[in-house]
């Protein structure tokens, strides 16, 4: 970590600009046909923002209609730290794609929705209403029930206790719907530690739920994928999503590498964190953390000392 702050000195803002500027410039590492499909062209929120085929994660086809479209979610599988498809990345659910997002929550055993938005923004609607808002309402969707059981409020976030009932084999699970609510519209939160609560808090609960809902759970370590959302998918879900990682391996190895992270993130799912400020915020969150938790010293160095031009 000792590294890192040296890293964030040397460069100054300016130099974590350009960095990120670097990033965002490498071309996409892959193709997006089944995004393009004309019959999936309306399941994108954003016809800029598209899934890259190799990552994308694919829903049973249903048998009463034609399986190339039918599979198709605008979702990505990402790594997390030492963990293939720790998350799945998706776009804040349209009306249309209610369905298939439960469909996707039911197939890949998901325990944890985690949603970085609010559904109406500045005016603007951002993402759908997917799950029942209240406490005690049921909602279906597709070949879902959905049923809020319970809400827990929390200064930053909002937990609700969901119940999915699939009509089709009868069966009930429960799902932790996680939803944050102070990340303004634009830009990033102004400290990181409500985010970085936010985040064990999440962290905790896939554990807790893996080991109560899935004690005999077989399949790869740390259970299933976390799906992790915003307006388009790739912004605030990228933010979170290295933050996740970077923290990880802090906690594990002692180092971080948000360049790379970042990099790798975008050959899974492409254009994740979109603004410069998102990925100043990830250095500042990370020494933030590491201040937090004792790994290193506290602040010997101000936000107006990066303001000057560096080199
Ligand atoms: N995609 C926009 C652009 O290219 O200008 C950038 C953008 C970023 C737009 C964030 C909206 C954003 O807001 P939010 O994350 O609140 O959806
Ligand atoms: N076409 C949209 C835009 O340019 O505003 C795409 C977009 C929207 C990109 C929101 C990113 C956005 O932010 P987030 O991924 O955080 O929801």
């Amino acid at each position: 970590v000792q590294d890192l702050v040296q890293h964030v000195k040397r460069k100054k803002k300016k130099g974590i600009y350009q960095e990120y500027e670097e990033i965002r410039k490498e071309p996409p590492a892959g193709t997006f046909d089944y995004s393009k499909k004309v019959s999936n062209q309306i399941k994108n929120r954003y016809s800029d923002v598209l899934c890259l085929d190799q990552s994308r994660v694919r829903l049973c086809p249903l048998n009463n209609e034609d399986d190339e479209t039918s599979d198709y979610i605008n979702a990505s599988f990402m790594d997390g730290y030492k963990r293939s498809n720790a998350y799945i990345a998706t776009q804040g659910p349209l009306p249309k794609t209610f369905g298939d997002f439960w469909r996707m929550v039911w197939e890949q055993m998901v325990l944890i929705i985690v949603m970085t938005t609010r559904v109406v923004e500045r005016g603007r609607v951002k993402c759908g209403q997917y799950w029942p808002l209240e406490a005690g309402r049921t909602e279906d969707y597709g070949y879902f029930l959905v049923r809020n059981v319970h809400i827990e409020m929390f200064q930053d976030f909002k937990l609700s206790y969901l119940e999915i009932f699939n009509t089709q084999t009868g069966e009930c699970r429960e799902v932790s719907h996680y939803l944050y609510m102070s990340w303004p519209d634009f830009g990033v939160p102004k400290s990181a530690s409500a985010m970085l609560d936010f985040r064990a808090h999440v962290k905790q609960r896939q554990e807790s739920s893996l080991r109560t809902l899935y004690p005999d759970w077989m399949g790869p370590p740390g259970g299933p994928p976390v799906v992790v959302h915003c307006s388009a998918g790739i912004g605030r879900t990228g933010t979170f999503c290295t933050l996740d990682i970077c923290l990880s391996r802090l906690e594990d190895i002692g180092t971080v590498d948000i360049k790379q992270t970042v990099r790798r993130m975008r050959t899974q799912r492409a254009f994740s964190i979109q603004t410069w400020d998102q990925y100043y915020f990830c250095y500042k969150a990370v020494i933030e953390y590491a201040q937090q938790t004792g790994l290193l010293q506290p602040v010997e160095w101000s936000d107006t000392e990066l303001e000057t031009d560096s080199e």
